[in-house]
């Protein structure tokens, strides 16, 4: 070492720094110790990445967008960037072998990076570091808060996994929401005071998008131009691409939108996209917010007397809770994770999951949503088109494909145990202790969906009754040897049962019916 650097230009030997898609903060593990004299940074834009599923087009010219702009505020630093552009003539289109090629070109003492998302690049990577002709070194991704290894120590030892419990740990461990060695308020959890339905004649609140910027012009042209066949439409791109952007969208939801995030949490409206949601998931995913540090703002909010209790500690329970608990389930359970189909469904996805053509209001308005927008809000994504999947007995392959294709915050992580877990029950009681089945009535409750809907959610049985009615008891019965023994189940089993073998019967042919018309045929 010892002599002067020219990073970039092949005389220097520092050492080259992966950072993926979505690792862009500024405190990322991979960039601690940069030396800008001597390091380079590589970030490449690659078609295995952007077609490994085909992404919705907003979430690819999101994470290119935003990886450009993170690019250009490292140069502006002085740092040495590699930037693959995904419509650059040397590009390889693989992330690992763009290292190959980058450790081809210029010699490396070394390579870093920050531990990958999901497991399906995790093992490539790890593949590339076995016969990497320098030694490279993985890093801890520590923008999340809670380790791989305090999620173990947690997990160890527990014959089931809860949020809920986890989510205590958290608290006390980071002292969010507390008051001693108690909860803020004496409970846990306000989610009992998340459910209002939407009052008649109310409305969510118009919400800060943003608009897109030079870096997100250019990327949106580029995908409109590159990955024509991909899902979505791009006219409404609305999402922040640089850190700068999200923290406005952050600023707005904690001061305009926050004080009533609890009371709708649980609450759809047609043609409402967004109610009182933070509309954050995807700049937390990308790096561009700090999820704890979005926590202790929350709480500030409600220390202040600016939003009420059962706000703020909904929206930290998703964020402290949630968030960092499926991440630790998915890296707890990966590779096994990703076969699971505990409840043996074999069906296909039927077709209007894509194009939205169907008369059912609900899911007519959440394939809208995530197609104009690639996002639909928690409610829509669990209990339509996810319970329907379920009801339905779409294999989880496919399920998957789905949420992975269509929303822009979507990464294996944190939509797998999601949709395998909390959504399907595919995972067997992991994520949630009991499947999340529905009738039509939960819909109409929190919704105005049922209103304005072809079917009526009233009528049980025939062609014109609502097909999650339909379906609800068909799966019970179908599933009954796997789900029997569920004592949270117990109530519905045991009214199955008075049922009787002749209306059972007609239950289960009522539900295949059901199934045929809505085309969740079995997989060939
Ligand atoms: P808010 O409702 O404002 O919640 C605040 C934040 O909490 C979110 O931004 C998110 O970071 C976190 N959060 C909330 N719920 C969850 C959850 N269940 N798991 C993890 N984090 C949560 N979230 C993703 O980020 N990516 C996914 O691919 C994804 N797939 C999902 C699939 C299904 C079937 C379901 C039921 C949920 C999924 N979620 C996923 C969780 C949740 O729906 C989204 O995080 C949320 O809708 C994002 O919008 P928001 O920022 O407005 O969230
Ligand atoms: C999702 C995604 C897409 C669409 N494109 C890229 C890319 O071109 N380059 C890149 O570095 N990352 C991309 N990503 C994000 C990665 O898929 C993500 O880092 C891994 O799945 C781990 O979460
Ligand atoms: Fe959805 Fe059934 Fe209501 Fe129609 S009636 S909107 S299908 S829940």
């Amino acid at each position: 070492m010892g002599q002067t650097s020219t990073a970039g230009t092949g005389a220097g030997r520092g050492t080259l720094r992966l950072v993926l898609g979505d690792q862009l903060s500024d405190g990322l593990s991979a960039l601690e110790g940069l030396d800008s004299s001597r390091d380079v940074v590589l970030m490449a834009e690659v078609r295995d990445e952007a077609t490994y599923v085909k992404h919705h087009k907003q979430k690819i010219a999101l994470i290119f967008a935003a990886m450009r702009s993170f690019a250009s505020q490292l140069e502006d630093r002085g740092v040495t960037v590699r930037y693959v552009r995904i419509d650059d003539p040397g590009n390889t289109h693989s992330i690992t072998s763009e290292l190959d090629r980058a450790l081809d070109d210029q010699p490396f003492e070394a390579v870093a990076m920050t531990e990958c998302g999901e497991w399906r690049l995790a093992q490539a990577l790890a593949a590339f570091a076995e016969t990497a002709k320098v030694p490279v070194e993985v890093r801890e991704d520590r923008r999340f808060i809670c380790s791989h290894d305090r999620f173990r120590r947690w997990a160890s030892g527990k014959s089931s996994l809860r949020m809920e419990f986890f989510y205590r740990e958290m608290r006390r461990e980071t002292g969010i929401l507390m008051d001693g060695k108690a909860p803020e308020g004496g409970q846990w959890n306000y989610d009992a005071e998340n459910r209002k339905k939407l009052t008649k004649g109310l409305r969510p609140p118009t919400r800060l998008r943003t608009k897109p910027d030079a870096a997100a012009k250019a990327a949106i042209a580029d995908v409109a131009r590159l990955f024509p066949d991909h899902f979505g439409t791009l006219d409404d791109f609305g999402w922040p691409t640089t850190a700068e952007q999200a923290e406005a969208v952050v600023a707005d939801f904690l001061k305009h939108i926050l004080p009533s995030f609890g009371d709708w949490q649980d609450a759809m409206a047609e043609g409402e996209p967004w109610m009182w949601h933070g509309l954050i998931s995807t700049s937390i995913n990308l790096g561009l917010v700090d999820p704890l540090d979005v926590c202790r703002r929350a709480e500030a909010e409600y220390r202040k007397g600016r939003a009420p209790l059962n706000a703020v500690e909904g929206f930290i329970r998703q964020i402290l809770g949630w968030r960092e608990f499926v991440r630790g389930v998915y890296w707890l359970k990966v590779p096994e994770y990703r076969k699971r189909n505990f409840l043996d469904a074999d069906r296909q996805l039927p077709w209007f999951y894509w194009s939205g053509e169907t008369d059912m209001a609900c899911v007519a308005d959440v394939v809208a949503t995530s197609r104009d927008n690639a996002y639909a809000h928690h409610i829509q994504r669990l209990m339509v088109t996810g319970n329907l999947a379920m009801l339905l007995g779409v294999h989880p392959d496919a399920i998957d494909d789905w949420y992975m294709t269509v929303y822009a915050d979507a990464y294996e992580w944190v939509e797998m145990p999601n949709t395998r877990g909390m959504a399907t029950f595919a995972d067997g009681g992991i994520v949630g202790s009991k499947p999340y089945a529905a009738s039509g009535a939960y819909i109409d409750r929190m919704s105005d969906y049922c209103g304005g809907c072809r079917y009526d959610v009233k009528a049980k049985a025939g062609e014109g009754a609502c097909p999650f009615n339909r379906l609800y008891w068909g799966f019970l019965e179908r599933n009954q040897k796997r789900l029997r023994d569920n004592v949270r189940l117990a109530m519905p089993y045991r009214t199955l049962e008075n049922f009787g073998a002749e209306k059972r019967k007609a239950l289960l042919a009522e539900a295949e019916a059901c199934r045929t018309m809505l085309g969740a045929v079995p997989i060939d």
